[in-house]
């Protein structure tokens, strides 16, 4: 348990349905990091928008005041700021796959878990009156007149603007009923992904396995019914507790049992980020991508340029024997050459370092993207 005054009274403000407010309250339940949860409206959306410069949840208040964003950037500080049962494994190579890891599970699962809550009828019906209820409750208009407003713009923005289309539909479906087959075969075999402890892989795959896929209905049911072990570690990430489990090991290195994820990080999820950094780099709104045989326009995404810029960072950062490790690894599930198809442009986000303590002057250098661009990090560019 923490004794950190620093970490003592803090405010997570985030919605009790978002992909990425149910990851950090996993990890902050975990560490056992007391904290007030407070339910966003739009009111309280644009107060944490003005406060880090990122109009995006979760955004936590630290007792001092100073504002986080970002999740990943969240756990990493919490982590210098803690003691116990390791989130971010010492580990070198065990922690730049966890790094991997998590940033595909934050980023190439989030367009199908948008998708099924957002294309099935009986999923959007569900959550866009829950939004209008919920989030946009300080809205002084009809309940009806806010789903059918918050509804549409899920759709807009997550469905057709995030480049879905009937011809690569059932190649997104594929990305998570993939994933739940090799999460199935892991976890069949032992508590979390990397042993007896959660670690920041097991965070992120909370983010869209949590409140999107074990929760709306239509996900739900395939996990139920292909992949109940799945089902079953959601509910033991979101109860285990560091304290109880501080003894137990992890496994020695990288387990050959993530070697399809891994592969599917070389094979897609690495090649979209470069071409959405080429794009980036070349001020384009868009960009068209083919994988696997489906089509894709996709929206350029800062965020993810940046996600680009941290794991070629995160790699360079290695000691040579981690490095050569890695490497090998990587170049063993075809991700290496993928990893390094780009250099990452440099688009003035965060120009001090100082995630996850942004602020509204210090999250964008001054006359970098244009405002449409950097509303919040799933914001694809101006459409
Ligand atoms: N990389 C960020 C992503 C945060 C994020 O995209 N959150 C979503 C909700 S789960 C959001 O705020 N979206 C804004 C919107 O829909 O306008 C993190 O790790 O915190």
């Amino acid at each position: 348990m923490t004794q950190n005054p620093l970490l003592s009274g803090m405010s997570v403000y985030g919605l009790d349905l978002s992909y990425f407010t149910g990851k950090l309250q996993a990890y902050l339940r975990y560490c056992e990091i007391p904290f007030d949860y407070v339910d966003l409206d739009i009111g309280t959306m644009r107060k944490v928008a003005k406060a880090t410069g990122m109009a995006q949840m979760p955004a936590v208040q630290l007792a001092d005041g100073r504002w986080l964003t970002d999740t990943t950037a969240t756990i990493g500080w919490m982590e210098t700021q803690r003691s116990g049962a390791e989130v971010i494994p010492h580990d070198p190579v065990q922690r730049f796959f966890s790094l991997l890891v998590e940033d595909y599970a934050d980023e190439w699962l989030w367009r199908p878990a948008l998708h099924y809550r957002w294309s099935y009828e009986t999923d959007s019906r569900l959550m866009g009156r829950r939004i209008a209820a919920e989030m946009m409750r300080d809205l002084p208009l009809p309940l009806g007149l806010r789903t059918a407003f918050i509804t549409k713009r899920q759709q807009d923005k997550y469905v057709r603007g995030d480049g879905i289309t009937p011809a690569n539909r059932a190649h997104v479906e594929s990305i998570y009923l993939r994933n739940l087959v090799w999460l199935e075969a892991i976890l069949k075999d032992r508590p979390f992904l990397l042993g007896e402890l959660p670690t920041l892989a097991d965070f992120g795959f909370m983010g869209p396995m949590f409140r999107h896929f074990s929760l709306d209905p239509t996900p739900a049911r395939i996990m139920r019914e292909q992949a109940p072990a799945v089902f079953e570690w959601v509910a033991r990430v979101w109860n285990a507790k560091a304290s109880r489990l501080a003894d137990q090991p992890l496994l020695e290195g990288v387990p050959q049992d993530w070697s399809p994820i891994l592969r599917d990080v070389g094979a897609s999820y690495l090649p979209s980020l470069a071409a959405n950094a080429v794009a980036a780099r070349a001020g384009l709104s868009h960009f068209e991508l083919s994988l696997e045989g489906a089509a894709y326009r996709l929206p350029v995404n800062l965020n993810r340029v940046h996600c680009l810029k941290s794991l070629q960072a995160t790699y360079q950062a290695l000691e040579p024997d981690a490095a050569e490790t890695v490497s090998a690894r990587l170049e063993q599930e075809g991700a290496w050459q993928p990893l390094w198809g780009e250099t990452a442009p440099d688009m003035g986000f965060d120009p001090e370092g100082r995630l996850p303590f942004l602020t509204a002057e210090t999250a964008w250098a001054k006359g970098a993207a244009p405002k449409a661009m950097r509303r919040s990090v799933h914001d694809g560019a101006a459409r």
